[in-house]
């Protein structure tokens, strides 16, 4: 039996043991993730934690222990000592973008353990006004596990963007708060997700101009392609991502200009390539 055919194997049992099923209006496609692998020789954690960019020289790191921490570019490719901003808890996730569409960079991070999501507003000097809060929902035991900040339903304006993971029944939830531009978020949409997610990278997959996700779910080992939609009524695609799918990137890998998925299997110590060729 070869690799593809036992992978499709697994995710079939891995399917029908599960038996569980969005009930809004998340419609699904099963696919396998025919991957191609590269050894790393140690667990991949490359993209684990998020280290956005800010420009092209600023860090921004979430602390496990409490807040987010800020480290700005002195431009000779050192950093200036960190600084930290309490949000109310230890962080898992943190992403960066323009929240109130003044131009400066923001930050939004999950807060450990809740569903409150954590804003930054950047004064745009390089320093953050105190922290707000984004409910980011979800259902009893979910907690919010990695965030975006990224335009899903193609209106130009940002929308927050979070995972939830339930402790409680392996079990997710997908929430998307819908943005004005001026820093403003309806209540979150809440989209059940069939897995526990773990993380996610953003990028235009399938270039219709609207922003789609690529959730990871270390769990079940797969990654889930939502592909943004101006009315929100959203489908996702899984692939079954090798044995323990446990980080994402999306780059152009094979210069074809095209965004390819690189996902990290910490089962066989390897990274492996979805290429956009086979996207939908
Ligand atoms: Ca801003
Ligand atoms: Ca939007
Ligand atoms: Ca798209």
């Amino acid at each position: 039996m070869d690799e593809n055919q036992r992978e499709r194997d697994e995710l079939q049992k891995a399917l029908q043991g599960e038996g569980k099923r969005p009930d809004r209006s998340l419609q699904i496609t099963r696919r396998t993730f025919l991957h191609k692998s590269v050894m790393t020789g140690a667990a991949g954690v490359a993209t684990y934690g998020w280290f956005p960019l800010i420009g092209t020289l600023d860090l921004v790191v979430a602390n496990s222990g409490n807040g987010v921490s800020v480290l700005l570019g002195q431009g000779d490719g050192t950093f200036r000592a960190a600084v930290a901003y309490g949000v109310g808890g230890a962080q898992t996730a943190v992403a960066t973008g323009d929240l109130n569409g003044d131009g400066v960079l923001d930050i939004v991070a999950t807060v450990s353990g809740s569903t409150q999501l954590a804003g930054l507003l950047g004064r745009g000097d390089g320093t953050f006004q105190d922290a707000v809060t984004f409910p980011a929902g979800g259902f009893n035991g979910d907690a919010s596990v990695a965030v975006a900040i990224a335009d899903l339903n193609g209106d130009g304006h940002p929308d927050l963007v979070a995972i939830n993971a339930n402790a409680n029944d392996r079990t997710g939830t997908l929430s998307i708060s819908r943005g004005d531009g001026h820093g403003h978020f309806t209540g979150a949409v809440l989209f059940p997700l069939p897995f526990p997610p773990k993380t996610l990278a953003v990028a235009d997959l399938d270039r219709d101009g609207i922003t789609d996700l690529a959730i990871v779910s270390e769990a079940f080992s797969l990654v889930s392609l939502v592909f943004g939609a101006r009315d929100l009524d959203l489908h996702h695609t899984e692939y079954k991502a090798g044995h323990i799918a446990s980080a994402i990137a999306i780059a152009d890998v094979n210069r074809d200009g095209r965004p390819d998925l690189i996902v990290t299997d910490l089962g066989v110590n390897a990274v492996g390539v979805l290429p956009a060729t086979c996207l939908p």
